[in-house]
């Protein structure tokens, strides 16, 4: 089949030369035609969704063309590429965000509305891909944006879940879980790769045969599935640079139980072949916990194993010798989810390619770097030997030997020093023994890191203290950071314009750090109404979404009080809803026509998901609804205080959410949230932050200013001398009377649901108030005292918000992925030529 013609002359090359033409007649024809020959629909039978279906084909379109030539220029120009692991992406709606990349939205607006469209509705249309549950997944999205902006040559691996995080619902108070099959319209973004596929083995044996003198070991699978590529481009902004995230879905292999075939037992062999299917079924709804199932080792393993295979695939057609391989290639492992990568490249290196197991270890070592997200101890992932050696025995093996080898040098290091030797050990001995990820991951890494200052500084202070000793170069800090294109480009249009006024231009989409050369404006009367109208235009959508959704009438001119992430005890909603409720008991106790004088009015919303096994954190959605239920009914309340439950929290709500928001919530105990993510979306879209010295908080603080922000609460080093209090007195004394009174409210049945209820206090009371709510607890109402101070002088309101936008700069992942590339990966920017507008409009 090769073409007759030479290169230079043929057809086709001439033929796919040429790009799509942006202009409005264009846009339209590849929009109808879309309509036409891609859904088969007719002009008599066109829906909304059929729209926004045709749209984005036709904006996909113009994404292959540049996705194509984005590979095949990184591929002449021999670049190094970072591989991106993860289990999880939160990537959100793709339309608009793809649009504003391509800068091309204006176009599109402006074609649709002469087709008598809205574009902001088809927008509406696109479901939301939450193939991850929570601040590791989104932090992932905004990575491959801006690697993509940075003209990064980088690759995202993940697996495409037909089942992403369910959709919450409450019912009577309570969450109920239903399932996200979010394909069920199709998936216009993605490109399925038939021709890429691989096979993945599982259980099966080892056996050693000797071949020419030499000893190899083969590992024969027992069940063999097949991943296959499903590719979804990721524009950047700004370049003609996309680059790609490969999603692996699970298929039966032909040879898939082929015995029971044979024998006759149809279908026997077809249950298997379904079995395949469900590896990549369904999204694990664990956020900051391990599950230690079956199903989800397999999951790891099918994303590690592909990728790795089309790694050495693509690297291998370079014709590059093995000892090249850490200059070509970097692999990121996002959390120890992936970290059986480095065993399965250790295996692909010394049983298959042969190398000497000296040498694959170099190679290894040098391409992975780990980056860790939590210290919380329910998250560190152990993997029991018995179901590790039974699902991949040959992996197993390969820990043993890699924990032998590191231990043999640490008791060279240390002699006799069991506590450390124990401590850094791949495997945790007891009744039963398990594979430490973390440990894993450290020993195969040449860099680890934290996600904001605190937490690498915590890592190497506690959790992996005993590895920093040993190699102190090895850990980093990378500060995590959020796109401006998606969180204020997309998400905060008037925003968006009034910077760009500010500043000339819109140069601050890539470059946040110059909005401080603007800091003057903060002072400027004129502006501050402008941003004080962007802001209320952004709370009536916000307004709408809350009364469409929720029944419940918010006050505008409320305080927009929010905290919208995970539901988890660290994270501290019970807090905040028990400071709700001392609020409505102060209300109730003051005299009617005093009340507005001593209480600003605020709509406090709450949201997230509770991971479907964890009871407390349910209870705490029950009590948020139970209170909510009360006091949106007082009639003496009225507007004054306005509680509500925001359903369904996920990327698509959170744009709507976060630009409306005044004040928002990040009161995790001290320590324990690694670094939050949505605390610099909401500081870059002008929010005050109530928040305690935690994981990025700190640095916040120190780039918008304490005076900015309303700080409360314990220090990290100050939370086990509370723990300690607790332990030794009765929890009336160590709670103070406020919070005793909210506790007896409660458990006085104040708000129903008592059976629920009490078990959630007893969570705190009891000696067992591990997330210090009680040691918290005054100083967060002072905190919230000083709230509704500033918020009565408007001027002073808006001049820190303004602030903290403009200081937030350092919060764009651009700058965490330039760290990554210059201090871990080793990586260069490669841009390629952007076929000039003129040529685009032939
Ligand atoms: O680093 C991204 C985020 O990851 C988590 O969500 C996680 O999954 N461990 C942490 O809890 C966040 O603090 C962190 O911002």
């Amino acid at each position: 089949n090769t073409p007759v013609a030479n290169q230079s002359t043929n057809k086709i090359w001439k033929l796919m030369e040429k790009y799509l033409p942006n202009t409005k007649e264009a846009i339209q024809s590849s929009v109808v035609n879309h309509v036409e020959y891609t859904l088969a629909k007719t002009r008599f039978d066109f829906t909304l969704l059929h729209c926004y279906q045709a749209v984005s084909h036709s904006v996909r379109d113009r994404l292959i063309e540049a996705f194509n030539d984005t590979y095949q220029y990184f591929n002449n120009k021999d670049v190094k590429y970072v591989y991106y692991l993860s289990l999880e992406y939160l990537i959100g709606r793709c339309l608009q965000n793809a649009l504003v990349n391509l800068e091309l939205e204006g176009q599109y607006k402006e074609a649709m509305l002469d087709m008598g469209y809205n574009l902001e509705s088809v927008y509406e249309q696109e479901v939301d891909p939450a193939l991850g549950n929570g601040g590791l997944g989104r932090l992932a999205a905004c990575f491959l944006d801006s690697m993509a902006t940075l003209n990064y040559p980088a690759w995202g691996y993940g697996l495409r879940y037909s089942y992403g995080i369910f959709r919450q619902q409450i019912k009577d108070g309570y969450q109920v879980e239903v399932p996200d099959y979010w394909l069920d319209r199709g998936n216009p973004w993605e490109i399925e790769r038939l021709d890429v596929n691989f096979q993945i083995k599982f259980y099966g044996s080892v056996t050693k045969k000797v071949e020419d003198g030499k000893e190899r070991t083969i590992w024969e699978g027992s069940e063999i599935i097949v991943a296959r590529a499903y590719d979804n481009p990721v524009p950047g902004y700004n370049t003609f640079n996309t680059i790609n995230l490969r999603l692996w879905r699970s298929l039966p292999s032909s040879e898939f139980d082929f015995k029971s075939f044979n024998q006759g037992d149809y279908f026997k062999a077809l249950e298997s072949r379904q079995r395949a299917e469900f590896i990549t079924s369904v999204l694990y709804p664990n956020d900051s916990t391990y599950a230690g199932k079956e199903l989800r080792l397999k999951q790891q393993y099918l994303l590690v194993s592909a990728t790795i295979q089309d790694a050495i695939r693509r690297f291998k057609k370079k014709r590059k010798e093995w000892k090249e391989w850490p200059k070509y290639n970097a692999l990121q492992l996002n959390d120890t989810h992936p970290a059986l990568a480095i065993v399965e490249l250790m295996r692909i290196l010394t049983d298959i390619e042969g190398l000497e197991y000296e040498e694959a270890w170099e190679l290894v070592y040098n391409s992975f770097a780990y980056t860790n997200h939590t210290i919380l101890p329910e998250a560190l992932e152990k993997w029991g030997v018995d179901l590790l050696g039974n699902l991949l025995p040959r992996h197993l093996e390969i820990i043993y030997n890699i924990n032998h080898i590191f231990l043999e040098k640490i008791s060279r290091k240390y002699p006799n020093d069991w506590r450390k030797l124990s401590a850094l050990s791949l495997v945790e001995e007891g009744t039963h023994k398990t594979i430490r990820m973390a440990n894993l991951s450290i020993v195969g890494s040449h860099a680890v890191n934290g996600v904001a200052a605190l937490h690498s500084q915590l890592l190497t202070s506690t959790l992996f203290k005993d590895f920093y000793e040993l190699r102190p170069t090895k850990f980093q800090n990378k500060t995590n950071g959020v796109t401006p294109r998606r969180w204020i480009r997309c998400a905060n249009p008037g925003l968006s314009a009034l910077l760009n006024d500010v500043v000339g231009s819109d140069d601050w989409i890539l470059d946040m750090d110059i909005l401080k050369n603007f800091q003057k404006i903060a002072d400027d009367p004129a502006i501050q109404n402008r941003w004080m109208q962007v802001k209320r235009q952004n709370k009536e959508k916000l307004y709408w979404w809350v009364k469409e959704r929720c029944g419940v009438d918010l006050n505008i001119d409320s305080l927009f009080d929010i905290q919208v992430k995970r539901i988890h005890e660290y994270k501290r909603q019970l807090m905040n809803i028990l400071y709700v409720i001392r609020r409505y008991l102060d209300i109730k106790k003051t005299p009617a026509e005093e009340r507005r004088k001593l209480f600003v009015p605020r709509s406090i919303m709450f949201g997230g998901k509770a991971a479907p096994g964890y009871i407390t954190a349910k209870r705490i959605i029950r009590l948020v609804n139970a209170v909510s239920q009360k006091v949106n009914n007082d009639q003496e309340i009225g507007d004054l205080l306005k509680v509500v439950f925001l359903p369904n929290y996920n990327v698509s709500n959170a744009q709507v959410i976060i630009p409306a928001s005044e004040l928002s919530q990040h009161i995790s105990t001290a320590g324990l949230e690694a670094s939050g993510t949505s605390n610099m979306k909401f500081v870059m879209n002008g929010c005050l932050i109530i928040g305690t010295m935690d994981g990025a908080n700190v640095e916040i603080a120190e780039e918008v200013g304490e005076e900015n922000m309303f700080i409360f609460g314990a220090r990290v080093e100050q939370v086990e001398e509370q723990r300690n209090k607790m332990r030794n007195s009765n929890y009336r004394d160590y709670f103070g009377p406020r919070l005793t009174e909210v506790c007896d409210a409660i458990s006085n049945d104040l708000f129903g649901y008592k059976y629920d209820l009490e078990a959630l206090l007893d969570t705190i009371r009891n000696k067992n108030d591990y997330y210090i709510l009680g040691a918290d607890f005054e100083s967060y109402c002072e905190a919230q005292q000083r709230v509704d101070n500033l918020y009565r002088n408007k001027s002073e309101w808006t001049k820190k918000s303004i602030l903290n936008s403009l200081r937030s700069g350092k919060f764009s992942s651009d700058r965490t992925i330039r760290q990554y590339a210059e201090e871990i990966w080793d990586l260069e920017p490669c841009e390629i030529p952007n076929p000039s507008k003129s040529e685009k409009e032939r």
